[in-house]
């Protein structure tokens, strides 16, 4: 405790308001981004290493690039997903696991498709941009296994090409997860935004939706973020470590 108190000095007095509000409040929802997983070596999309800073995303992560380029396409996913295969939950999950088990938090709505919120040990997760390890037929929307995407295998009802369950670019997020976030953030005192640049949409609103304070905890924060009570600027996992301690 007295380590990380004194190397971070900066952050003494927001962690301890965090800590208070965290106690004070009675429902408490949680919306994470891709920074959420940078700790576990998963690249963001829009930081300099982020995927997006490489390939652009019109080229991947769309309905055109799985019907036009699908080699491509099959390519990227199956590199991320292979690439989760080295990876696992962080600090930063685990705490939050362990926040929702104390009854802290009561529900995480999250961007990212990894699944390590689960993989933490958290229950009520909610899936905005779906999940990258459930497969179906872009087709005919039949489920399918990891291997068989990977071995680029075609759907066995209907022929047609098979992928990952994410939102892609351009498509409607899973009709449930986005009302049950929304139904918890506007039940919600408190709201911990969790590394994510708030630039996708309809993600970006939910922050916007409570009546509850809100905290941005995040590894750049700027003048665009200036409508949250708190602001945090630093790591997802050391910040939650401070907040735990
Ligand atoms: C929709 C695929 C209705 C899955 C993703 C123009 C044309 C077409 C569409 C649009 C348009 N303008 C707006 C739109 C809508 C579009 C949109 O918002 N586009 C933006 C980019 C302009 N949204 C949609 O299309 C959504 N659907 O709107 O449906 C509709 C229908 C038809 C037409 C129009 C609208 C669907 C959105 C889902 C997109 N899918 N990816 C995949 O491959 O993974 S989005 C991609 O961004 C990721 O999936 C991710 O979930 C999402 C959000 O990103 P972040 O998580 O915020 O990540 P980012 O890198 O940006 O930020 C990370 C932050 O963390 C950084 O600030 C960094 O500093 C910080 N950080 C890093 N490490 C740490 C840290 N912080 C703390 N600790 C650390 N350790």
């Amino acid at each position: 405790k007295k380590w990380s108190s004194l190397c971070l000095p900066e952050y003494s007095p927001k962690v301890d308001t965090l800590s208070k509000w965290l106690q004070n409040s009675t429902h408490t929802t949680i919306l994470t981004g891709a920074g959420m997983s940078t700790e576990s070596n998963i690249p963001d999309f829009r930081s300099k290493e982020g995927w997006w800073n490489n390939i652009d995303p019109r080229t991947v992560a769309t309905t055109d690039a799985l019907r036009d380029d699908y080699d491509l396409f099959h390519e990227f996913y199956s590199m991320r997903i292979n690439g989760l295969k080295q990876c696992k939950p962080n600090i930063g999950h685990d705490i939050l696991a362990d926040w929702e088990q104390k009854g802290l938090i009561q529900a995480i709505a999250t961007q990212n498709v990894d699944g390590f919120h689960t993989l933490a040990g958290s229950k009520n997760i909610y899936e905005l941009h779906g999940s990258i390890h459930k497969f179906r037929c872009g087709n005919c929307a039949m489920s399918a296994e990891e291997e068989d995407f990977l071995s680029e295998s075609n759907c066995k009802y209907c022929g047609g090409k098979l992928r990952p369950g994410v939102v892609l670019f351009g498509e409607m997020l899973p009709e449930e997860s986005w009302r049950d976030s929304l139904t918890h953030i506007q039940k919600s005192d408190l709201v911990i935004v969790i590394g994510t640049s708030l630039e996708v949409y309809p993600a970006s609103q939910l922050p916007k939706m409570t009546n509850g304070k809100t905290v941005y905890i995040n590894a750049e924060v700027d003048t665009t973020h200036h409508n949250f009570d708190l602001m945090i600027e630093g790591k997802a996992g050391e910040i939650l470590k401070l907040v735990d301690e």
